[in-house]
């Protein structure tokens, strides 16, 4: 059985789904007896990234210490799964350096701003909107779309299932199996 180790780089806005299609992205790798680990905000930001904030300079910051993690991981032999905005094109490509050729995929979450801010699941849009939030991306902070990601999700359908399934069958025809 293969166990070829690598990074799923899940970049895109805020609620653009990245969270909720890499757990799904997991849960499917785990029934097919693959060892992986999921980096995000969650356990990022509370923890190791906890001096960070959003300035460019601290997200260009968080970017490159997760990069340097997902590494570690993949060193030990896992399939790292990273879902942050990471907004920056010249970050994304510093992660994607640090590793060997097709180790690292990374996945466009595909979110229009329009579709993000419509949702607002968290009502972040809305306090951006009304000044309380500070360099919130998309709206006074910038997202710099992949030019070619290995992955672009197109998320209009909303089926989470659908777009997980899509990346699993990317990483099967690429001998991740
Ligand atoms: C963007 C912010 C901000 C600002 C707090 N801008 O939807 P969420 O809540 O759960 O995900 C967002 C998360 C973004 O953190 P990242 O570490 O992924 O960002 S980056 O890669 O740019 O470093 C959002 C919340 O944090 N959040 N303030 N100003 N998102």
């Amino acid at each position: 059985k293969g166990q070829k180790p690598g990074i799923l780089w899940f970049t895109g806005l805020s609620g653009a789904g990245k969270s909720t299609i890499a757990n799904l992205v997991e849960k499917k790798l785990h029934l097919m007896g693959r060892h992986t680990y999921l980096l995000d905000g969650d356990n990022v930001r509370h923890g190791l990234n906890r001096d960070l904030g959003f300035t460019d300079a601290d997200r260009v910051e968080n970017i490159r210490r997760v990069a340097e993690t997902a590494k570690l991981f993949v060193d030990a032999g896992l399939i790292v799964l990273v879902s942050f905005i990471s907004p920056f094109r010249s970050e994304r490509q510093l992660a994607r350096d640090l590793v060997q050729e097709g180790e690292f995929i990374e996945i466009f979450v595909d979110t229009p701003l329009s579709v993000a801010e419509e949702r607002d699941v968290k009502g972040l849009y809305k306090k951006a909107r009304e000044g309380l939030i500070k360099n919130f991306t998309g709206i006074d902070s910038p997202y710099e779309a992949p030019l070619s990601p290995d992955i672009h999700l197109d998320t209009k359908s909303g089926d989470s299932e659908a777009l997980a399934d899509q990346i699993v069958a990317y990483l099967v025809a690429k001998g991740y199996s």
